[in-house]
């Protein structure tokens, strides 16, 4: 039996868990665990708190608290919360912990001692206000690769690219909000680039069939990008984190993605302290990381590097990332407060754990972003687990207590319909398996789902509540048949609704829990006494979504209230006046006034719009950050004035031509600069 080592991406402990988290990566990984236990397979899930970086230390900046608070707070609240909710890890640890510390400066260690770090002192960006060095988060500006203003150092969490500090657009600092400058300063970078042959080889043809598309398609882009990979600085200026275990390196930290992903092999370390080694050091060893699409390049180029480097341990078999949820159709954010916050949802819904868990996964992200509604919530619940699955055991379990006071029935001769619902069940057993080792979820739960439907059309066809009149003997095999499909549904729906399923198995007093085929059919002897029956769901009424859906528009006022006011607030601040130019220099832009033609979404990006434009003489596409103020439809014919002889550019892969100049109220709403009156196409502005 293959050792199965499944790992779910460190939450950072900066703030509660939401429904987002659990979507993209959380209850996959657990529906995938669930099905290997209940497998026999030997698997073991690892997890835990992530409490370096950047987003640590910005919070507990926010907050006025130190970063070992801001962790110790959300380390508790994040374990407790997945407790709750029953993703059940094996281990929940966490980062700052010794065990942790120790395993990731051993690696670093080693890695240094064989030399595979280059050092080298590099022109950083530097905060002269607040005296520090602006690594990864503590510096923001605008993407180059979708426009997104807010993308950080290290990552843009709108297109999922990882980025460099340098490659942003008008940096700013988020500490003092300055232009940082340059200063130099030493780090040890990991060479990636010579671990791209390796990682061709092991991506691009050793799991070109099964990594999801979304994932192998990232890593490709990564992997043939023009300059290919770069030499990645593995330490940080920062007094926050593991501190870099050699001399000279007084002050740096190590980086977090060097140190996070080493924190699953310190938390298995912790679970497993004589056995850890026959998950990460064992060739036959499964390692599969869930992640959401903006850790792509950290669990699928970085970290394997990072292995394949020190050498001796397990590379990622696979790392099913799903894509984003969204909100209400918008974008979840903590920093708007727009989200459903798990701990939250748990003081709301008491019990109904199993019903934002049916929820998340049949709108997984699995393959494009995705939206959760309150509305959809309550449609699943009512229509769907109330009415479909909670509806066929409820009638089975109620006409045996009617019938046969609660004892299961005689089996009978079966006829070709229970035959052929067995067989159902045992040929849907198998698919639903498949579906989740292909880590196809969604599909997987409307297969389960399928098996309570197939139950209700036989109760229908046969109406046992009828046929008891006539034909006892008939009636009691078809509650007999019935009633092993119950049995069946409690074991298979383990994965994905384990309160329910356990629920069930305690009605039916079944405490078998393997998932193998001679169960299914025959789970329940005759004559074996059931339990009292209850409800699996009951109805969620409007009320309770209602409230929901006020507390999200509250928030969102809330927000704009607070932007209104921070705009207000703030002195008209107008942006920084720039270094004086020329008249010549001025002469050299090519301004002219244009006019949209066609505008669509670039896909994938929530603030990219492609545009036709037209300049007189020639139409061209010009790709603008415009999306989040202005829908497509509404600004065609919309006049306006450009920078027609801006370098190309390409953008999402889009060749961009030009620049549409627009202009930015205090709210941080973007306007369109255009004439005072329509002119033609490709007037000149001086
Ligand atoms: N904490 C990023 C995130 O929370 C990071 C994941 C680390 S997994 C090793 O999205
Ligand atoms: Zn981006």
């Amino acid at each position: 039996m293959k050792p199965i080592l499944v790992t779910a991406a460190l939450p950072y402990a900066n703030g509660p868990v939401h429904i987002g988290h659990l979507a993209g990566c959380y209850i996959p990984a657990d529906v995938f665990v669930r099905y290997m236990r209940l497998k026999g397979e030997d698997v073991k899930f690892i997890c835990g708190s992530d409490e370096h970086g950047v987003p640590i230390t910005i919070k507990a900046k926010a907050e006025g608290i130190t970063p070992q608070q801001v962790v110790d707070k959300y380390h508790k609240m994040m374990g407790d919360s997945f407790a709750e909710f029953g993703i059940s890890f094996d281990i929940y640890s966490r980062t700052s912990n010794k065990k942790h510390h120790e395993t990731a400066s051993g690696f670093f260690k080693q890695l240094y001692d064989t030399g595979k770090f280059t050092e080298q002192v590099t022109e950083q960006y530097y905060d002269e206000e607040a005296k520090q060095f602006l690594a990864d988060r503590y510096i923001e500006g605008t993407c180059p690769k979708c426009g997104n203003e807010k993308a950080y150092g290290d990552q843009c969490e709108n297109c999922g690219s990882s980025l460099s500090p340098s490659d942003l657009i008008n940096p700013r600092s988020k500490l003092s909000g300055s232009k940082p400058v340059m200063r130099e300063t030493k780090h040890w970078f990991l060479p990636l680039n010579d671990y791209a042959p390796w990682l061709r080889e092991y991506i691009l043809v050793g799991h070109k069939n099964d990594w999801k598309p979304n994932v192998y398609g990232q890593c490709k882009s990564w992997l043939d990008a023009g300059d290919g990979l770069q030499p990645r600085a593995m330490t940080r200026d920062l007094d926050w984190g593991v501190p870099v275990p050699i001399p000279g390196a007084e002050g740096k930290v190590l980086y977090v993605w060097f140190d996070a992903p080493i924190g699953y092999i310190s938390a298995t370390r912790e679970l497993l302290p004589d056995k850890w080694e026959h998950y990460w050091k064992n060739p036959d060893s499964r390692l599969i990381h869930f992640i959401g699409k903006d850790n792509i390049v950290f669990h699928c180029i970085i970290f394997p590097a990072i292995l394949k480097a020190h050498g001796g341990y397990v590379v990622p078999e696979n790392v099913p990332a799903n894509e984003f949820l969204n909100l209400e159709g918008d974008k979840i954010s903590t920093s708007r407060n727009w989200a459903v916050w798990l701990h939250e949802y748990l003081n709301d819904f008491p019990g109904k754990q199993d019903v934002l868990r049916y929820t998340l996964i049949a709108t997984a992200p699995e393959t494009k972003d995705n939206d959760f509604t309150w509305r959809d919530f309550q449609a699943r619940n009512n229509s769907e687990l109330v009415a479909i699955l909670g509806n066929f055991v409820n009638r089975t379990l109620v006409l045996t207590g009617n019938y046969y006071g609660g004892k299961v029935p005689a089996k009978g001769n079966y006829t070709e319909a229970e035959n052929t619902l067995i067989n159902f069940i045992t040929d849907t057993k198998k698919q639903i398996g498949e579906s989740i080792e292909r880590y196809r979820l969604r599909e997987s739960l409307s297969l389960l789902m399928d098996i309570a439907r197939a139950g209700n059309k036989y109760l229908a066809d046969l109406e046992p509540w009828k046929l008891i009149k006539t034909d006892a003997d008939r009636t009691a095999t078809v509650l007999h048949a019935a009633l092993q499909v119950s049995g069946a549904l409690s074991l298979l729906m383990e994965p994905f609704l384990p309160h329910t399923g356990k629920k069930l198995r305690d009605m039916l007093g079944i405490d078998n829990h393997q998932w193998d085929d001679h169960h299914i059919g025959n789970l329940l002897a005759e004559g074996h006494q059931l339990n009292a029956a209850a409800l699996l769901f009951d109805k969620i009424e409007d009320p309770a979504i209602e409230a929901q859906i006020e507390k999200l528009a509250a928030t969102k006022a809330a927000t704009v209230a607070t932007q209104a006011a921070e705009a207000a607030t703030t002195e008209n601040k107008s942006e920084p006046a720039k270094p004086e130019t020329t008249f010549e220099e001025f002469m050299k832009m090519d301004i002219r006034i244009g006019t949209i033609l066609e505008a669509e979404r670039v896909p994938k990006t929530d603030k990219l719009l492609k545009l036709l434009v037209s300049t007189g003489d020639e139409k061209r596409t010009i790709v603008s950050g415009i999306a989040a103020h202005y829908a497509p439809e509404n600004i065609i014919g919309q006049q306006v004035t450009l920078l027609a002889n801006l370098a190309p550019r390409k953008i999402k892969g889009i060749e961009s031509k030009g620049m549409i100049l627009m202009a930015e109220d205090e709210t941080g709403k973007l306007v369109f600069v255009m004439p005072s009156e329509s002119l033609r196409d490709g007037s000149g502005v001086k």
